[in-house]
């Protein structure tokens, strides 16, 4: 006697050679759903965002030896270990890219900061919620705050700003040499922000790691540890975040790359935007 497998797909009637055809069927219709939910997934969580992929690795976080500027918070010197690849925006938040995620979600749009501003400029005026919640619609998260002193270094451990070691409007935009007001010298045209990517990236293809806008990362502030550690992720808690980079805003010392502005979690300003970060399983996920 023939009996019926529980799993077979139901036919609703269909009989002989049809019957045949319709797991066919609705194994072309499962992919052509999946296929449409990938897609929006990819629609909302890259944004066509400029995302590079970083190598795992290791490096030194905190002050290089000789750097007399270093500052109490930027001590001790430790070895990380970033065990996972991940992807990282090539530039910061733009203003049309947060517009788009403004648009798309109702989400309260940032302050207009009281100098001119282009779509391709940072977006500034970000609270750390705004950038998380930005990052978290692109499909990704903030970085925390070793995955960017890693990726602002690009290998170079020995050097106080991570294309040398002395300070160089060559190669970032910030300000004047007494706090603090925008300036402009050599290859940094803009008095406030410019447009992300306009100078040099640095060795992993990253734009504006050091100035332009200061970027949230996703640490609460706390001491570094005594020695190695893997995968850092910061305080447990805290009443301060962090922010990297330095902005338009600063003084050449400020743009050393192991400085951390500790800043409050709902602190909006003219100088302070975001990069996001992405888990490459999400990325596999969605390809
Ligand atoms: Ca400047
Ligand atoms: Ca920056």
């Amino acid at each position: 006697m023939r009996t019926t497998n529980p799993l077979t797909p139901v036919t609703f009637g269909v009989v002989g050679e049809e019957a045949g055809r319709c797991p066919r069927l609705l194994t072309a219709l499962y992919f052509l759903i999946a296929l449409v939910l990938l897609t929006s997934l990819v629609v909302q969580g890259q944004q066509d965002l400029p995302w590079v992929r970083i190598p795992n690795g290791r490096f030194l976080m905190g002050c290089v030896p000789g750097d007399t500027q270093c500052l109490d918070n930027e001590r001790p010197r430790h070895e990380v270990t970033i065990s996972q690849s991940f992807d990282l925006m090539a530039t910061e938040v733009t203003v049309d890219q947060y517009g788009s995620f403004v648009r798309a979600t109702g989400y309260d749009p940032p302050l207009p900061p009281d100098f001119p501003q282009d779509g391709d400029h940072p977006v500034v005026f970000l609270s750390w919620e705004d950038a998380a919640a930005f990052c978290d619609w692109a499909g990704g998260r903030l970085p925390t705050e070793a995955e960017w002193e890693y990726a602002a270094r690009a290998g170079h451990n020995e050097r106080i700003y991570w294309w040398g070691n002395e300070p160089s409007d060559e190669w970032a935009n910030f300000g004047a040499e007494e706090c603090c007001e925008g300036a402009t010298g050599g290859a940094d045209m803009w008095v406030n922000t410019g447009p992300v990517g306009s100078l040099p990236a640095n060795d992993f293809g990253l734009w504006d790691m050091t100035g332009n806008v200061w970027e949230w990362v996703a640490d609460w502030h706390g001491d570094y540890p005594n020695g190695p550690i893997v995968d850092p992720k910061g305080a447990v808690s805290g009443f301060v975040r962090v922010a990297r980079g330095a902005s338009w805003l600063n003084f050449p010392a400020v743009t050393r790359v192991s400085v951390r502005l500790m800043f409050s979690p709902t602190g909006q300003t003219s100088n302070v935007g975001a990069r996001c970060a992405r888990d490459v399983t999400a990325v596999l996920v969605a390809e």
